[in-house]
This record gives C-alpha cells, sequence and structure tokens, in this order.
C-alpha cells in the first residue's frame, strides 16, 4: 500500500476528484482510502509515487512533501 498526504482538498467533491485521479493511474488496482480531514489517501498496486503525485497535480491538488 502506498500512502500520501494530499493537500488542498476542502469539501467531499474535491475527495471525488482525488479518488477518481488515483483510480486512473495505471497499475493502481484499488484507492483504499481518501480522507477529507486528514488528506491522507491510500491506494494499492504496483506505481510509482511519481505517478501518482502527478495526477495529484493534474486534479488541481498537490501532494505533501513533493
Ligand atoms: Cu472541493
Amino acid at each position: 500500500m502506498i500512502e500520501l498526504k494530499i493537500e488542498g482538498m476542502t469539501c467531499p467533491h474535491c475527495v471525488a476528484a482525488v479518488h477518481e485521479a488515483l483510480a486512473q493511474v495505471p497499475g493502481v488496482t484499488r484507492v483504499v482510502d481518501v480522507d477529507l480531514t486528514t488528506g491522507r489517501a491510500a491506494v494499492e498496486g504496483d506505481v510509482a509515487l511519481s505517478d501518482l503525485t502527478a495526477a495529484v497535480e493534474a486534479a488541481g491538488y498537490r501532494v505533501a512533501g513533493e
């Protein structure tokens, strides 16, 4: 499982957008969680963190520490 911290989510619509963005990254088999309050996201699959970060940024959000 790969965990990342998302910045910029302010409402359930943001959570849905991030969930969708992560789910569409090749190699992701499951989006385990995207939490609005903590910003925590977790995905399963064989995928590079950089690809997840790129997808999150393309959706208009940021990954903490990247
Ligand atoms: Cu929102």
